[in-house]
């Protein structure tokens, strides 16, 4: 570690600063008995950063921001509920966070940022499996990143970032304290109201609402009109026979998107 920000975390605890990581989230599960309620893990370069299914999460270095969160359920107030949610509050403080960076943003289940139905953020939210149970909400968010280190043949999306939408450079320790902030916003909101609020703020902030979309799972895929979430945080969609359809884990593409 390179060193311990004291009061810098959320509500007040510690922002665990490395110069590099080959995943915040992994040494964040490694090391969740040590930390506190609310530690933030941030690695200036994460070398082996990963999204959900194992997938690779490409960080260049200096130009992404790359943090975890480490929420200790039994020391936060969030009713059990919450926890489910943690990916998508994560995605809207994000969202929010950029918002406040003039750069209109939306978000795309499960757990995806988007600006102009490019990814520019995602999240990946994993359960410490010992007795702790901390939860860990990691953060990838392109800061800096230019068009060559997103190269879209790699990704399974088109790809942005807040220097490629408004053609000028961020400090990425300014971004990460807003994203800091803004998390630390919607905790405060989850704990005093429950998961309900993400919801509907997911649904007010969805990308792809009423859009014909292909949802891709393990078994099967499945094309239809995108219809937001449900209040358990899951996919509705409406399939080409009218039937209603919802889902725990996925990827959604728009249809005839290249
Ligand atoms: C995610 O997974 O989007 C979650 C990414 C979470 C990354 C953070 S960084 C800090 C913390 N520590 C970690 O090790 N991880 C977290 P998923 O929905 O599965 O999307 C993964 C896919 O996004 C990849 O297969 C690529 O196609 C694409 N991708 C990879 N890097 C990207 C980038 N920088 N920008 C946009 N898309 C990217």
């Amino acid at each position: 570690m390179n060193r311990i920000i004291d009061g810098h975390g959320l509500w007040r605890a510690r922002l665990l600063v490395f110069d590099a990581l080959p995943s915040t989230n992994q040494w964040a599960l490694d090391n969740a008995d040590a930390c506190l309620n609310g530690d933030v893990v941030w690695a200036r370069r994460q070398t082996s950063g990963r999204g959900r299914f194992n997938r690779k999460w490409f960080a260049p270095e200096d130009r992404c921001l790359t943090l975890s969160f480490v929420l200790k359920p039994e020391t936060t107030r969030f009713e059990n509920a919450v926890i489910p949610l943690i990916g998508q509050l994560g995605a809207l403080a994000v969202r929010s966070t950029l918002e406040t960076f003039a750069i209109p943003a939306k978000v795309k289940w499960p757990n995806d940022v988007m600006v102009n139905d490019k990814k520019i953020a995602g999240i990946l939210s994993e359960r410490d499996s010992g007795t702790g149970g901390a939860v860990v909400m990691g953060i990838g968010l392109n800061v800096n990143a230019a068009g060559d280190d997103l190269d879209i043949n790699h990704l399974m999306q088109p790809a942005t970032s807040m220097a490629i939408e408004t053609k000028r450079a961020f400090e990425i320790e300014e971004v990460r304290d807003a994203v800091i902030a803004q998390v630390e916003l919607k905790a405060d909101v989850a704990e005093r109201e429950g998961g309900s609020f993400i919801v509907r703020e997911w649904k007010a902030n969805d990308a792809f609402y009423g859009r014909n979309v292909e949802v891709r799972t393990c078994q099967d895929t499945v094309m239809g009109a995108y219809m937001s979430v449900d209040e358990t945080g899951r996919l509705r969609l409406i399939d080409a026979t009218g039937r209603e359809r919802v889902f725990l884990s996925g990827d959604v593409s728009l249809c005839g998107a290249t």
